[in-house]
């Protein structure tokens, strides 16, 4: 017989630490400034009572009626308001919805009319969403996601957002919090009945659970680090030595005058950024100085930035007029022949991956077609993920720490018990279920008002 201790996380406890805001939110849903449409939101057991002050009783769930709101000082606006009783609602409270005309003089006289109301206040950046976390109605893990898909700005990010909105991490810890809890039944049944008679406690199957549990964790880590250069952006760094066009090279992609182009070398000395989407994919294209001695310190400094950039890049584009020019060069760097149309009698050297000029063109949709497939590949496996930031890393690795410590064979049962039980305890952070003040304030901070 299996006693199974508890529920997989013990969430109804975590959350009733949660401090307890009963005030009535509200806030624009919307980006300030001029559209065809704003909208209020208001979440709160009382939300009832103000849609009733601005325009009458709330219309009936969840469809759309056309109403006038009258404030203290008469007619506001026409507004479209949807109520959304308890608990089928985004916060799992009773929400309402003003779908205003989109001026900022119709805007400010509906929060001005809220904020008279006793019991309503201003919304705090992600309140809206803490709430929906304390009601049960989405996990940590998933409101990362849609703050992350609120934040997307490419194809890509688009789609990674939305898996994790869906709560693939949260599946999947739930699965690994199941069969730790399953691991814990077996060594705690064992435990119980150990002192009953001369049983031997047998953990082999435990240890081979835990190694089993420890490797796909393992695997699951592995698309972290893919999966934070697919929501914060992949890097390409353009190098090489002096004069050899760089600067001309990320204006021509850029289709601007990001950087300054001069026949004097040495010009670029800081480090230069412009942002790219590569077929959905977002990059940081940066812009580095020539590499050379200078005894001239800022450029020194200069040097000194591009090579570090070069280093943690995910992809150096190494430019160069002569095979001499590619010395120095780091291991893995495209590189690219460049001004080709000085060099007509070469247009394509055999020592480079590619020629382009960044005066004709020559050369840049294949130079991007191939950063494209490059970064695809990286972004992959990222995509799918379940385990994309490193918040959820930390937790899997702490988890995963205590299952190495059972499979290299802590001894007593007890220890294994409660190795099991801290590895559980790492997992049910990645949704909220464990140390949740912790993480809650880093989280909802990151949440712009009105979510
Ligand atoms: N003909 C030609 N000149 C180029 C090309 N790219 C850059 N140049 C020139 O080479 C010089 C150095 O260019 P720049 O972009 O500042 O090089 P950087 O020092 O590597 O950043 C400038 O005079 C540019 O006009 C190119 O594709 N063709
Ligand atoms: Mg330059």
């Amino acid at each position: 017989m299996r006693n199974r201790p508890g529920q997989p996380f013990d969430v109804a406890e975590a959350r009733a630490d949660a401090p307890v805001l009963d005030d009535v939110i509200f806030a624009p849903a919307c980006a300030p400034g001029r559209a065809a449409v704003s909208i209020v939101r208001l979440s709160g057991s009382g939300a009832a009572g103000a849609v009733e002050a601005l325009c009458g009783a709330p219309p009936p769930p969840r469809l759309a009626s056309l109403r006038r709101l009258v404030g203290r000082d008469g007619p506001i606006d026409e507004a479209l308001v949807l109520w959304f009783p308890a608990p089928a609602s985004f916060t799992g409270e009773d929400v309402a919805e003003f779908h205003l005309h989109g001026s900022r003089a119709v805007l400010r006289a509906v929060l001005a009319e809220l904020g008279r109301r006793p019991g309503l206040r201003p919304a705090e950046p992600g309140e809206f969403a803490r709430r929906a976390f304390r009601n049960g109605k989405r996990d940590l893990a998933s409101l990362e996601g849609l703050a992350d898909l609120i934040d997307a700005e490419t194809e890509a990010q688009r789609r990674q957002a939305l898996e994790q909105l869906s709560g693939a991490a949260g599946r999947m810890a739930q699965r690994w919090s199941e069969a730790l809890l399953d691991l814990q039944a077996e060594v705690e049944s064992d435990l119980d009945f150990s002192d009953e008679a001369d049983v031997q406690t047998d953990l082999t199957r435990v240890r081979r659970g835990a190694a089993r549990l420890a490797a796909e964790m393992a695997a699951a880590v592995e698309g972290v680090g893919a999966a934070a250069r697919l929501r914060d952006g992949f890097r390409i760094a353009i190098a090489g030595p002096p004069n050899v066009g760089k600067s001309s090279l990320l204006n021509a992609i850029a289709a601007r005058d990001v950087a300054i182009v001069a026949d004097s070398p040495g010009t670029t000395r800081d480090v230069l950024d412009t942002p790219l989407d590569l077929g959905g994919l977002p990059v940081t294209l940066s812009d580095t100085a020539g590499q050379r001695e200078s005894t001239d310190p800022i450029e020194a400094e200069g040097v000194r930035r591009a090579r570090a950039r070069a280093a943690d890049a995910d992809l150096v584009w190494w430019l160069a007029r002569t095979e001499a020019e590619t010395e120095g060069a780091p291991a893995g760097a495209t590189i690219v022949a460049s001004q080709r149309d000085r060099f007509a009698s070469d247009p394509s050297p055999r020592w480079a991956d590619i020629a382009i000029s960044a005066q004709t063109g020559l050369g840049l949709p294949e130079l991007l077609a191939r950063a494209q497939s490059t970064l695809a590949q990286l972004a992959a496996p990222a995509e799918s993920a379940a385990i994309v930031r490193e918040r959820h890393r930390e937790a899997t690795e702490a988890a995963r720490a205590s299952l190495l410590r059972i499979e290299a064979g802590v001894g007593a049962p007890e220890l294994v018990a409660e190795e099991l039980r801290l590895a559980r305890r790492a997992i049910g952070r990645i949704v909220g279920a464990t140390d949740v003040e912790q993480v809650l304030g880093v989280i909802f901070s990151r949440f712009c008002i009105g979510k």
